[in-house]
């Protein structure tokens, strides 16, 4: 049976970095992110008994490097006996950027799969199977505020508040859209084996986790403003104290981080958080997200914005 699902990438505000457990993908810390609105990731699956193996396209164009992740992700859900299938994936927004295309793409997949083998997996076994495939992905199941829990032997969801609740405005400065050149992945090993701030980093956490938790329930804007530049820049730090050094900023990301704090500096109700890319992404209130859009616009550098709002979680669409 093919079937459709949509998903939408997230953002994070306490950041994950660091795995626990490679082999399971499982993440060490827990994170809270946000789920974007407009950004999102279409996929198409179609089991078919005369294919002899998975076919995927992205965007258009055969991608047999990402293939075998996705065929893995598929053998988790449906077996390894399961029909082949040809997969279609449709993002709207740029790849392998520092944009959470991995996180949308998968949780679309996994809610793809699902109805397409038939698998009747709950939401919660979604997760597990999403955040096996890449560990951001399971937030993007859930819409709004999403709490990911690294929980003793499997991660557990939660939505900490509905998008509608505290709608905040998000946007994207993209400052190159070429794919980067360390995977999230590969630089979470090397910060866990050569970083020496990546014991605190695990430390602190619970508390970062705490504070940002407390500053929804509140909908203290300067609160969790505080707490999620600093998660941002605290993991920023670990990566650059690592060896090889992970830099994924570039000039124009400082220069935005400048921007935003201009803006602060003059009661703009804006903060900033980056991933691992060189795009800046500016949370901010709804009333402000046209000023916001048109500072980081007018920064040198900055290749296009893209204003969001907060999205909902990953579903079936019916194309
Ligand atoms: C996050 N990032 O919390 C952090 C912040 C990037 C920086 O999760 O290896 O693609 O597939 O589990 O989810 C990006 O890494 O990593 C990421 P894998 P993923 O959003």
């Amino acid at each position: 049976m093919s079937a459709h699902a949509f998903a939408h990438p997230n953002i994070a505000l306490i950041k994950y970095w660091g795995k626990r457990d490679r082999q399971r993908n499982l993440p060490a810390v827990g994170s809270i992110s946000i789920t974007l609105s407009e950004l999102g990731t279409q996929m198409r699956i179609r089991p078919d008994a005369d294919l002899s193996a998975d076919q995927l396209s992205v965007n258009g164009e055969a991608r047999d490097s990402l293939l075998p992740r996705v065929s893995a992700c598929l053998d988790r859900m449906a077996g390894a006996s399961r029909l082949p299938a040809r997969i279609e994936s449709e993002a709207n927004f740029p790849l392998a950027a520092g944009l959470a295309s991995s996180a949308s793409a998968f949780a679309a997949l996994v809610v793809a799969a699902n109805e397409a083998y038939q698998c009747d997996q709950p939401q919660q076994q979604l997760a597990q199977l999403a955040g096996a495939a890449s560990g951001s992905a399971a937030r993007s199941l859930y819409g709004g505020f999403v709490e990911l829990d690294k929980g003793d032997t499997d991660i557990e969801l939660q939505c900490l508040a509905p998008a509608g609740d505290w709608p905040l405005a998000v946007v994207v400065a993209i400052t190159e859209a070429g794919p980067k050149p360390v995977s999230s992945g590969e630089a979470m090993e090397i910060s866990r084996k050569t970083s020496p701030f990546y014991g605190r980093w695990l430390e602190q956490q619970p508390h970062d986790l705490d504070e940002a938790r407390s500053a929804i329930e509140g909908r203290d804007f300067e609160r969790l403003a505080a707490i999620s530049e600093h998660s941002c820049l605290k993991m920023h730090s670990v990566m650059w104290g690592s060896r090889p050094p992970l830099i994924y900023w570039n000039s124009a990301t400082v220069a935005c981080m400048e921007a935003v704090r201009e803006m602060q500096a003059r009661g703009v109700g804006v903060f900033f958080t980056i991933d691992a890319g060189p795009q800046l992404k500016a949370v901010c209130l709804p009333e402000h997200s046209a000023e916001v859009e048109k500072s980081l616009t007018q920064v040198a550098g900055v290749i296009e914005t893209r204003r969001c709002g907060l999205g909902e979680g990953a579903r079936i669409t019916s194309v």
